[in-house]
């Protein structure tokens, strides 16, 4: 059944670089910022990978196909807005802030990745699906409640629209005209399950009908398109009109995470077919048809990326490795008694020569 409204994508560069809408609102310096980071960003997914391949970190949940939907949503908010993000959400928060080396951290499992730094609005990463997009609604009633000018964002994915808190969050933020912007990132796959299987709505944007909010789809591969939609949303969120969700349909390029393997369960054409539009050579050409950046600049900014990750990675290999015990910390300020158990049977195993990593 067709649902009464349509949600057609919004875009302004399609897959090959043209351009097909309204440009407005979006400087060249802008494109030229939202380059150089999609480019850094890049690398650092990719570095990740290889050095979870060399034993040098642990499983990884890389970014890359949605560093569009992340870096242009980020880039349109303001400096106090909360974000509240899932393991994949990285380039998010290193957009805003916080240092490259903490997904690498994380990936070690040391908690300083968990320290999200004061000058940064924004929840440690959740890994327990759709479970921040209610703590984004809370955060944004309680802003609301104390009369702050600020809105919250949320990302979530495809698969994380069929969890229960989702449905609860929307809910509560519509009745509560909490100031909150719920992102879903449509890539099209929930580790092995493709939207097909996922729901029977045509489209995720559809779902604001039923909780009378806005609803807007957008080319998440698409930085300009993204940005535009999200600085025109969050000022109707921001005067008070409700929440809204945003639908950004993109592509996860690779695995679900390194300990994936996504030939077992795509279509062998479908990453070759859908990765062409993919958002870093998407601007690239853009910019290269536009003759806003050259390849000179092109190679610079490659070289520039590729040297701020080397940074990263030391700094993140610099750290002492953290002991295993630290799961029990930073969670709770007094242990409960049954993880008090668990931290002694811990300690037993460790003492007698199991147990402990590094
Ligand atoms: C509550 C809960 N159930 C199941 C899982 C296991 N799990 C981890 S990732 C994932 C798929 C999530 O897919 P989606 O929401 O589309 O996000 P994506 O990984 O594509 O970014 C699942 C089921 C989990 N982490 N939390
Ligand atoms: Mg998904």
């Amino acid at each position: 059944m067709k649902p009464d409204k349509e949600f057609p994508i919004r875009r302004v560069i399609d897959e090959d670089g043209q351009l097909v809408g309204d440009r407005s609102g979006v400087t060249d310096d802008e494109l030229k910022e939202f380059y150089r980071w999609l480019v850094t960003l890049r690398t650092l997914d990719q570095r990740a990978w290889n050095l979870q391949r060399q034993g040098r970190i642990g499983t990884y949940p890389p970014f890359s196909g949605q560093e569009a939907t992340q870096v242009g949503v980020v880039a349109a908010l303001d400096r106090m807005d909360w974000i509240c993000g899932s393991y994949r959400d990285w380039a998010a928060l290193a957009y805003a802030g916080v240092p490259l080396y903490y997904p690498l951290l994380n990936s070690m499992g040391h908690p300083v990745s968990g320290n999200i730094p004061d000058s940064v609005q924004a929840l440690p990463v959740q890994v327990v699906i759709a479970a921040q997009i209610l703590h984004a609604v809370g955060l944004a009633w309680s802003a609301k409640l104390q009369g702050q000018d600020r809105v919250a964002v949320t990302f979530f994915g495809d698969g994380a629209t069929s969890q229960g808190d989702f449905h609860e969050a929307l809910n509560l933020a519509s009745v509560m005209k909490a100031p909150v912007i719920f992102v879903a990132q449509n890539n099209q796959w929930a580790i092995s399950v493709p939207i097909s299987r996922q729901m029977n709505s045509q489209t995720i944007a559809q779902r604001s009908l039923a909780y009378n909010i806005e609803g807007v789809r957008v080319d998440g591969n698409d930085i300009i398109a993204v940005f535009q939609t999200l600085k025109e949303v969050a000022a109707r969120v921001r005067a008070g009109k409700g929440p809204a969700l945003v639908e950004a349909v993109t592509y996860r390029l690779g695995a679900h995470t390194t300990a994936d393997d996504p030939t077992r369960y795509r279509p062998s054409d479908e990453e070759a077919r859908l990765s062409h539009g993919e958002p870093v050579a998407r601007l690239k050409r853009y910019l290269l048809g536009a003759g806003i950046l050259g390849e000179e600049d092109f190679q610079r900014i490659d070289d520039e990326a590729k040297a701020t990750v080397d940074e990263a990675v030391k700094t993140a290999e610099s750290y002492p490795k953290s002991a295993s015990e630290t799961v029990f910390d930073h969670v709770y300020q007094d242990l409960t008694e049954p993880l008090k158990q668990q931290r002694a049977a811990f300690r037993q195993r460790v003492a007698e020569g199991g147990g402990q990593r590094g």
